[in-house]
């Protein structure tokens, strides 16, 4: 009985999918999520919320990525909330590089409007070029919600 309980065991791990929280730490760190063919990077997220004090913002306002990663944008609070890239403060190449890689978009440089509570974007920055990324959200750029992406090797 103990042998066929060690190889359902096994069979979860090789999965790397079964929720598992009893998973030692180290096998969960070296285990890559499936994300799409090539992207290997760290997924960071960045929230997007309407504060105590009533201003809506993206946290971390400043953000440092490498290529290979990805930015998963988060809506938590004060929606609808969307990813607006600045046509002319992102890097050289940038443009070409967002508009084919970002999902949905509304429009050029344009993420999709987030309605929904935790609904989340993702980019990921395999390729991209380096360089800071100046962005804001679309409803939200007049109250000053706005935030900036450095892109580095
Ligand atoms: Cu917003």
């Amino acid at each position: 009985m103990r042998m066929v309980l060690a190889a359902v065991t096994m069979m979860v791990a090789a999965c790397g999918d079964g929720g598992s929280g009893s998973a030692a730490a180290g096998q969960v760190a070296g285990t890559v999520p499936a994300l799409a063919a090539g992207t290997t990077g760290t997924v960071h997220e960045v929230e997007m919320l309407r504060t105590s004090n009533g201003d809506y913002v993206f946290r971390p306002a400043e953000l440092t990525v490498k290529v290979g990663d990805r930015v998963r944008w988060v809506n938590v609070s004060g929606g609808p909330h969307n990813v607006a890239f600045y046509a002319e403060r992102i890097p050289e190449g940038a443009k070409a590089f967002l508009n084919a890689g970002m999902v949905n978009r509304m429009g050029a440089l344009t993420g999709q409007l987030l309605i929904q509570p935790k609904a989340v974007y993702e980019i990921s920055f395999d390729g991209a070029p380096v360089g800071t990324y100046h962005y804001f959200c679309t409803p939200h750029e007049m109250l000053g919600m706005k935030a900036r992406l450095t892109v580095i090797q």
